[in-house]
């Protein structure tokens, strides 16, 4: 499956960074964006059934992703909270498409999977002259891939977005202190002490 071709207020939206968001913070660029992010809303209330997402090509990864708010060696600075569990599409690729997040976040309720939110992850390719943005907020990184879910040595920029569950850090936190792990089946911390050291 190809990437679609960004549709033209995409491209005016990728092209107005400097003018609104960026200057103003994520609570005005969401306000902003406001009819964007509806439009993005509204098309990934679907995957709210995590099958029809994996119909879709988009795979868990299985491990609930949660943080305990300790610094880490070669890891961005993440909050205390959780991500949840990674769905990821990697048959979307090329420059990140605001209506085609790679990767859905599942927060496990109860038996239960919750759409939480999305997420761009972008690698870091030789191509790539630029931090990608979108919504007026620029990506996280460039970081090392997250072990043991994603290798080390894969470079990448990320944008988390708490579409479908409020993020008292914010729209655009990587962590969520109001998501957990504890009703997950394979919770996986990520904390100082799990990190795979160098020889
Ligand atoms: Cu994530």
């Amino acid at each position: 499956m190809r990437p679609a071709k960004p549709t033209r207020w995409a491209v005016t939206l990728l092209s107005c960074l400097t003018c609104i968001g960026l200057a103003a913070g994520p609570a005005a660029a969401q306000e902003a964006y406001k009819a964007e992010l509806d439009a993005l809303r509204k098309a990934m209330e679907k995957y709210q059934d995590y099958k029809v997402a994996v119909r879709d090509l988009y795979l868990s990864t299985v491990g609930c992703v949660h943080y305990s708010g300790e610094k880490m060696a070669h890891h961005m600075d993440y909050p205390k909270g959780a991500m949840g569990v990674h769905f990821v599409n990697v048959t979307i690729a090329g420059p990140p498409d605001p209506m085609k997040p790679n990767v859905l976040i599942y927060e496990p309720v109860g038996k239960e999977l919750k759409l939480v939110a999305v997420e761009w992850l972008v690698p870091l390719t030789p191509d790539l002259k630029a931090r990608p943005s979108l919504f007026g907020q620029p990506f996280m990184g460039p970081m090392e891939g997250h072990e043991p879910l994603i290798p080390k040595e894969y470079v990448h920029y990320d944008l988390h977005m708490w579409l479908f569950k409020p993020n008292p850090l914010g729209l655009f936190s990587p962590t969520n202190p109001d998501v957990n792990c504890t009703d997950a089946d394979f919770g996986l911390l990520e904390a100082p002490t799990k990190h795979r050291h160098g020889p």
